[in-house]
């Protein structure tokens, strides 16, 4: 049987050391090489990584082929706030990496592919509560329309070539190991810190501004629950619409008071205010539920009080 031998793209981002850390326990640390245009920071330094530009097609195929890579985790994107400082670089990197992705799974026989979609996939005309897997998207970001024209490549690869490429509509991720970079839902993981450094937080988004959310714990296991699924059982080949919790920023403020009585917070919306507003406030994962098998662990309070004890060692 061949081995399973596990390239990660864009490992240095907010999901992608602890997704590493996972494939580890699974696959062992020498077969997972993870990759990035920076140095490896943390505990990516503790195992396989590589410099890696995805824009350079051929030394990412060079990799695929001197490593006898069998797996991509291709996370490496522009989010929906840094993208809208230069969307035409952001259409560029998000789209063109993937397509050089695909056609290395496609050209080398690479057995799986995974790619994240993301909320940011849906508009402003989306049923905006328990939004389902299929119905209107019409992004207003340039993020979301590159995620939403990747949901399409990757369908398309899937269908034309027969590559076994998987994918999730992530909600905002929150972790504490790792800062985010660029989102409109980083404030969810902003406020742990502040609240814990300062008492205080300054929201850039409204008090009631719903959004869709879960635990990085639960975005690892979603993630590789799903590439783990046996072929058959993925019967979603653009991207699957997934989900833990649902909540605004007073919400996860009055649970963080739990904890922390005199935190406060106040509000100062910007320009990320109006990409909330044309997100879901929640999201309907029932093809996950019953395709294979999703189902997640941790709402607000369990993530809150996991994040604080963690935050405080
Ligand atoms: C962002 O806020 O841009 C991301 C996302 C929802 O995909 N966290």
């Amino acid at each position: 049987m061949k081995k399973t031998k596990i390239l990660l793209i864009g490992a240095g981002g907010q999901l992608g050391s602890e997704l590493t850390q996972g494939l580890w326990s699974i696959y062992g640390i020498d077969n997972v090489i993870s990759s990035d245009i920076k140095e490896p920071q943390g505990v990516l330094a503790e195992g396989r990584f590589e410099r890696l530009d995805v824009m350079q097609k051929d030394k990412l195929f060079e990799l695929l082929k001197k490593e006898g890579i069998t797996q991509v985790y291709h996370l490496a994107a522009l989010l929906s706030a840094t993208g809208e400082q230069d969307p035409r670089w952001a259409w560029k990197l998000n789209m063109e990496s993937l397509l050089y992705v695909l056609e290395g799974a496609h050209e080398l026989k690479l057995d799986k592919v995974y790619w994240p979609s993301s909320i940011a996939a849906f508009g402003p005309t989306t049923p905006k509560d328990n939004t389902p897997q299929d119905t209107i998207m019409d992004p207003t970001t340039v993020y979301g329309i590159t995620k939403l024209a990747g949901e399409r490549w990757c369908e398309y690869y899937f269908r034309r070539y027969g590559v076994d490429v998987r994918s999730l509509r992530y909600p905002g991720l929150i972790g504490y190991k790792t800062q985010p970079g660029g989102g409109t839902t980083d404030y969810a993981v902003d406020i742990y810190f502040k609240a814990l450094a300062n008492k205080t937080y300054e929201c850039f988004l409204s008090a009631d501004t719903y959004l869709p959310m879960m635990y990085m714990n639960d975005a690892v296991k979603a993630t590789i629950d799903l590439m783990e699924a046996p072929a058959e059982k993925v019967k979603i080949r653009s991207s699957y619409n997934i989900s833990s919790m649902s909540f605004c920023p007073a919400q996860i403020a009055s649970t963080i008071k739990k904890h922390i009585p005199d935190f406060t917070i106040t509000y100062q919306p910007d320009f990320r205010q109006a990409i909330a507003d044309s997100w879901p406030k929640s999201i309907d994962d029932s093809r996950a539920r019953t395709d294979w098998g999703w189902q997640h662990q941790f709402g607000l309070e369990q993530m809150t009080e996991d994040i604080l004890k963690n935050l405080k060692k």
